[in-house]
């Protein structure tokens, strides 16, 4: 890949380099001769198809510039910015590819799909100031990008502690800037059942209920109506949605909410600790299999998205011959709902339907199927415990978090590949990445997001960046940027002293 770094160059002090971006681009060829002063008059003009993309374009501009920033059809003669749709680029290119080209005239930035100019547009915001401050130049150069991975993610646990909706949206407006484009909702637990289930009232009355998060806080689930009005917010972030109903194991707030669920039919007590393999449902009992394939055609139904997560993570409480059962008879369900099955790497040991995909989440390799369903086809999600887990302490003084997988400050994030992970699990077998946060030491957005930034910049740019392009030190000065950026946006991110921060 192509790149060449600017040594020096005389700016404004507002300017930023071409590359100073997180994830880093495929591509930047930086042109010191083609710097553009946004002036007063300027534009957007975009496609109809485009016009959401230019609107929040607008939106970024006026707030920078102070200026009015019209948003039209027509392209102006010079001076503008111009979102350009091309729908004749090569096929074989990404939805989310984009060439953004930066010049003494204006800035134009074209994409095969909206989604390529939504990722376009995130770059544009990282060479814009996050605030208003006199007068802004951007960088000139053309930069030429597409990512590595087509899933980047990361999870929330609204199970041991429910985040509401109005913070789970300010969530995806933050990771959608580093083109995280999924995220895994954790749904159901031991603890809390958080998705209404049109026909099973007593799941969320219940097991969403005051008291059902870990140590008894509470209440709280989403309604159907609330799922929705998610989905349609992550669309307009590019963010897809993926819902997991965590499945045999994991499962006692089911079980309170409705006994049948358990193998002899008896009340099981609830529980807001934070163990976990207790729980399981009956492999033997048709009532299971009835529950099941209710939930899953419900979820499908509110799910627009290609996935559907089934869990089958830690089913301690399950023998492995109930497992394989169960397993055997839920996965084709999932496809028959029109989902494509993700589930925890333990689902691996059993045959898997071809477009099902396991999340590896392990710290050492070990025995458990995945090389095998990679061999066999099978396309995997890499959430490695010990690099990818957001809800691991960043050090011993962290004040949140737990530390089973180890302590992963940002370097640690940062510095691993995917595609190294496990042997028989290459680059062609990547799905993608996910960096999961688990919620049993959390009670808030704000928690949420010092856990989360500035790790999961790491995971973005490993799910983006090509491999041989990435180098810590380089990432580590692109991200002492975002600490004033961070700050201006009210993310209460954690000020990590591996990075010398703005
Ligand atoms: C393991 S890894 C879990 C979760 C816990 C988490 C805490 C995996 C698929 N399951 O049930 O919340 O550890 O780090």
């Amino acid at each position: 890949m192509e790149r060449q770094f600017m040594v020096s160059r005389v700016s404004a002090p507002t300017m930023r380099q071409l590359g100073d971006v997180i994830p880093l681009p495929a591509a930047v060829r930086p042109d010191s001769t083609a710097d553009f002063r946004i002036p007063s008059g300027v534009s957007v003009s975009a496609a109809p198809a485009a016009a959401a993309v230019a609107d929040e374009l607008g939106v970024l501009l006026r707030r920078v510039t102070g200026f009015a920033v019209p948003v039209k059809e027509e392209e102006p003669e010079n001076g503008g910015f111009r979102l350009r749709l091309d729908e004749s680029v090569d096929e074989a290119k990404s939805p989310e590819s984009y060439r953004l080209d930066i010049a003494a005239d204006g800035v134009t930035l074209s994409a095969p799909a909206a989604a390529g100019l939504f990722a376009g547009l995130q770059t544009l915001r990282q060479l814009l100031p996050e605030t208003a401050g006199g007068e802004v130049t951007i960088p000139g150069g053309r930069i030429d990008d597409e990512p590595r991975f087509a899933y980047r993610g990361t999870m929330l646990d609204l199970a041991r502690h429910f985040y509401e909706p109005a913070d789970i949206r300010t969530f995806i407006d933050t990771i959608a800037q580093f083109k995280i484009n999924h995220l895994h909702l954790h749904l159901t637990d031991d603890q809390g059942w958080r998705l209404e289930i049109d026909g099973w009232p007593r799941l969320t009355e219940v097991s969403g209920g005051e008291g059902t998060g870990i140590d008894g806080q509470g209440p709280g689930f989403l309604t159907a109506a609330e799922y929705a009005d998610l989905i349609a917010y992550g669309e307009t972030r590019f963010v897809t949605i993926v819902p997991e109903i965590d499945l045999p194991g994991h499962v006692n707030a089911a079980q309170v909410a409705y006994p049948e669920l358990t193998c002899d039919g008896e009340p099981v007590q609830p529980r807001t600790d934070a163990e976990v393999g207790y729980s399981s449902l009956c492999a033997g009992k048709e009532e299971t299999y009835a529950f099941v394939e209710d939930v899953i055609r419900v979820v499908a139904g509110l799910t627009p998205g290609p996935f559907l997560h089934i869990g089958g993570d830690e089913a301690l409480s399950t023998t492995a011959e109930d497992y394989r059962t169960f397993m055997t008879r839920v996965l084709p369900m999932v496809g028959r709902y029109g989902k494509r099955a993700i589930g925890w790497h333990e689902m691996a040991a059993v045959e898997l339907p071809p477009t099902a995909v396991p999340q590896y989440w392990r710290i050492e390799p070990a025995d458990d199927g995945v090389a095998r369903a990679a061999a066999a086809g099978h396309q995997v999600i890499m959430s490695p415990a010990d690099r990818s887990y957001l809800d691991m302490k960043y050090d011993e003084s962290s004040p949140l978090g737990l530390d089973w997988a180890g302590l992963v400050g940002v370097e640690r994030s940062y510095d691993w590949d995917p595609a190294d992970r496990l042997p028989g699990v290459g680059e062609e077998s990547l799905l993608g990445v996910e960096a999961p946060l688990w919620s049993e030491t959390l009670r808030s957005r704000a928690d949420v997001e010092f856990m989360v930034f500035p790790r999961l910049l790491a995971i973005a740019e490993i799910g983006w960046t090509p491999r041989a392009d990435r180098s810590w030190p380089e990432f580590r000065r692109r991200l002492a940027e975002f600490g004033p950026r961070w700050t201006a946006q009210g993310v209460n991110f954690h000020r990590s002293g591996e990075v010398d921060w703005k």
